[in-house]
């Protein structure tokens, strides 16, 4: 095959992944779990071509720079992968709208994994999709599986996600401030490890945190799942903020989202929240409980509600 599409969905991290083992081969220092969404996907087409440079193609615009130079690098380690040197052109339709302010590099690196390697001809089981996707971006790894997935630390063989079952879960995604994030999650991730004194603390707690989490997730109970989450998050922006130069991604609207899952909590409704490198909240709760929570959070924030998603599926090419 010399063409083929691909589709894959963010995925917003439960337990977090924040710090690497390995930067050239993008190991992490601990291990993460995360929920796929169903909304936003990103569309990328890979078609191998008679030229002599890669060609990146996003939302419609030929991209140069560092993005294009991202692509080419992850393209080159495909191209090891299958002993072939032919150059190919990538298209990407992304629709998170960037205000919604969710990173579209797990769902791109997920969906140009499947797409890239099964243009250059490599047919990979899911757990080597995953590593692949992996060396692209760290969360990339997660949006390969559907639903609910652990990514594991350990070695570039060990270092994969796959899927685990998890009690029903649905997400208020609460968006905040849809500027671009004055520090990159990947500058800021470098800064915490070399800087921030919380760091060594927060790699030996989330170890123990995902194993709890994990259990949580075998037993189905849904309330300890969910005070893992927002202990987790707020443990990750700790260890962020103890940085040097220091770096605050959490607002003040961001906190007053939290007062508001709190207060929710206390009225009786399941809800616990979380929040990525930026000032948007994600909230989790039941089913059941999601519309209250929306209504709640939607007087303080634009909301969009997001169920679990599938993994990375290949399509029909258009044209
Ligand atoms: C996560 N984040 O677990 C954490 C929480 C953001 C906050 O994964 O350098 O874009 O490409 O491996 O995957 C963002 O980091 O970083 C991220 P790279 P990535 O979802």
């Amino acid at each position: 095959m010399t063409v083929a599409t691909a589709r894959a969905h963010p995925n917003i991290a439960l337990v977090k992944y924040w710090g690497k083992a390995d930067a050239a081969s993008n190991l992490p220092a601990t291990g993460s779990l995360s929920m796929t969404l169903d909304i936003f996907p990103t569309t990328t087409t890979v078609r191998i071509v008679d030229r002599d440079l890669d060609r990146v193609v996003f939302n419609g615009a030929e991209r140069e720079g560092t993005v294009r130079d991202r692509v080419v690098r992850f393209l080159d380690h495909v191209r090891l992968l299958a002993g072939r040197e032919d150059r190919a052109e990538v298209i990407t339709e992304n629709t998170v709208p960037s205000a919604a302010g969710l990173a579209s590099s797990a769902s791109g690196f997920a969906a140009l994994a499947q797409a890239a390697s099964t243009a250059y001809g490599l047919a990979l089981d899911d757990r080597s999709l995953s590593r692949l996707a992996r060396r692209g971006s760290g969360s990339a790894a997660r949006s390969v599986i559907p639903r609910f997935a652990v990514w594991h630390a350990g070695s570039d063989e060990q270092s994969f996600a796959e899927p685990v079952q998890a009690p029903p879960i649905e997400m208020v995604i609460a968006t905040v401030d849809a500027r671009e994030k004055a520090v990159s999650s990947r500058d800021a991730m470098q800064r915490t490890a070399m800087t921030s004194p919380f760091y060594p603390a927060w790699v030996t707690s989330t170890a123990q945190t995902l194993e709890s989490a994990l259990e949580a997730c075998r037993s189905g109970d849904l309330e300890r799942l969910g005070r893992i989450t927002e202990t987790n998050a707020l443990r990750m922006h700790a260890a962020i903020q103890g940085s040097d130069p220091s770096i605050r991604y959490l607002t003040p609207r961001s906190w007053a989202i939290f007062d508001a899952v709190a207060q929710l909590r206390g009225e009786g409704v399941l809800a616990w929240a979380t929040a990525d490198a930026g000032p948007n909240v994600c909230v989790i709760s039941p089913p059941e409980h999601t519309a209250a929570v929306a209504e709640r959070i939607g007087a303080l924030a634009d909301v969009v509600i997001a169920r679990p998603g599938p993994g990375v599926r290949l399509q029909e090419t258009d044209a």
